[in-house]
């Protein structure tokens, strides 16, 4: 490893040592190493990366924790990686996100803190990196950023643009646009089996970024599954959430009119029938997106390319499904910020682990399996959690942000460890103007019901998670400076 990133990493580790000694916070709990340190590929093997990026898969939304979803694909993956059963998101939104695992920096620091907007001049990404040291990069399905890809390092992108139609969608492909009539994520399938194709067979290293549409919503506000996807689900089994009928007690009151309820209650979410019917549909339409994740899994393995390619999988945000009465996303709770995340590849010992990590953290455990030089990013490497290093120090909280108003929800920040959860928002239209505290904790109360902020008892606990968060705010503004 590059003495350089030991240096960084080293930094980072004394840097939140000191923060959690400051803020006399308990380290969170980790998990224990679960099998014994694996191999990787040899030295000076180039791997290739197939990066699956769906679009509002919620953390539960995977067959192989619930029993209600359908994914086979996606399961046989984790059967063969190891599932991360506690992997969230800096921003919970799709433009931020996809920024975020591009650059491994928070918004903040990257420029992209809302829809559409570009990631800032000159900052590496996984692409750009990547392709400069010789891997073939392509990006196939779902682009949401005010740069292009070619303008991040994409030598081949075929694409479409933010939300839409499940059928019949406008592509862009070589610079032209034209109709695909077929199902839109087959049609991302299909472009990832052929630039696998093409790039096994020039023996050339590739990195590919398959971005699906579903299961976000179409342009109707709603999923739109095949009937007979439909009809393989049954509605009245569907679950409702614990929080469905909140009162909103303790949480900022503003949510109460705020677009998350009131888009709810456009979907009939003030009765469990409206929220077992979006159940339905989100679930019926994640089963088909796994078919089509499974025919690009399927073509990895028919064209030899398993034992040399790392698989990641994972979803840009979480989404409401009737949690609080919420439907939507980027609020800090933890449907919203909670993803699936699965890594699998050449080495990696099946398993689940628990340590808190992120979106940032891929493109650095990229860099980190093609042996190259990391640039300076917030997010962090999880080679040494893979191969179950037994010294693997690994941070013990983050922060999420949303430091500007986002689908009608005000700016907030949030620092979540292993147990708590503590959340500031801020005035609407003044961003500096703090307006409410939540304190959470997550052991106790894992649905985040009874906010415990100015409670008795808890005034160290959120006074140190305040301090926490300033600290953790002022790395997330900056690019990490040169070790
Ligand atoms: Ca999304």
């Amino acid at each position: 490893m590059p003495q350089r990133s030991l240096t960084r990493r080293r930094l980072l580790q004394i840097a939140t040592a000191a923060v959690a000694t400051a803020a006399g916070l308990a380290a969170a709990g980790q998990s224990a190493p679960a099998r014994a340190a694996t191999t990787s590929p040899a030295a000076g093997t180039r791997p290739n990366f197939l990066f699956i990026f769906t679009d509002d898969q919620r953390y539960d939304a995977l067959g192989c924790v619930n029993p209600h979803a359908r994914t086979p694909h996606m399961d046989a993956l984790a059967a063969r990686g190891v599932r991360f059963s506690n992997a969230f998101v800096t921003l919970s939104i799709c433009s931020p996100s996809r920024a975020a695992v591009l650059t491994g920096l928070y918004g903040s620091a990257n420029g992209v803190t809302t829809l559409g907007t570009r990631i800032r001049e000159h900052l590496p990404t996984f692409a750009s990196r990547l392709r400069q040291a010789g891997w073939r990069t392509g990006m196939a399905g779902k682009w949401h950023l005010g740069n292009t890809p070619a303008e991040v390092g994409f030598d081949e992108h075929r694409y479409f643009t933010s939300n839409g139609a499940y059928y019949n969608r406008q592509v862009v492909v070589g610079g032209k646009k034209q109709k695909v009539p077929g199902f839109i994520d087959d049609w991302v399938a299909d472009q990832a089996v052929d630039f696998m194709t093409r790039a096994a067979a020039d023996r050339k290293p590739f990195v590919l970024w398959m971005c699906t549409q579903v299961p976000h919503m179409d342009h109707t506000m709603d999923w739109n599954p095949r009937k007979e996807t439909l009809q393989r689900f049954d509605q009245d089994k569907m679950p409702l959430p614990a929080t469905w009928n909140d009162d909103l007690a303790g949480k900022p009151p503003y949510l109460k009119t705020a677009r998350s309820r009131t888009q709810a209650a456009t979907y009939g979410y003030d009765k469990p029938e409206g929220i077992r019917c979006h159940w339905h549909r989100y679930l019926a339409a994640l089963s088909e997106v796994d078919a089509s994740v499974g025919r690009a899994l399927d073509a990895l393995k028919r064209l030899g390319l398993e034992d040399s390619t790392y698989v990641l999988l994972m979803g840009d945000n979480g989404w409401f499904l009737g949690e609080h009465g919420f439907t939507s996303k980027v609020l800090p709770y933890e449907e919203s910020i909670r993803v699936p995340m699965v890594v699998a590849g050449p080495g990696i010992q099946p398993g689940v682990d628990d340590h808190l990590v992120l979106n940032i953290d891929l493109p650095a455990t990229m860099y980190d399996w093609a042996g190259l030089p990391a640039p300076p990013m917030h997010g962090r490497s999880l080679r040494p959690i893979l191969e179950r290093r037994a010294d693997a120090a690994w941070r013990e909280r983050f922060l999420y942000e949303s430091p500007q108003s986002v689908l009608g929800a005000c700016p907030l920040y949030a620092v979540r460890d292993g147990r708590w959860k503590y959340v500031r928002t801020f005035d609407l239209k003044d961003r500096d103007k703090l307006v409410f505290e939540e304190l959470y904790d997550l052991q106790a109360d894992p649905h985040e019901t009874t906010n415990l902020a100015g409670r008795p008892g808890h005034a160290e606990r959120q006074k140190a998670m305040a301090q926490a968060m300033r600290s953790l705010r002022l790395e997330a503004a900056g690019v990490p400076g040169p070790p």
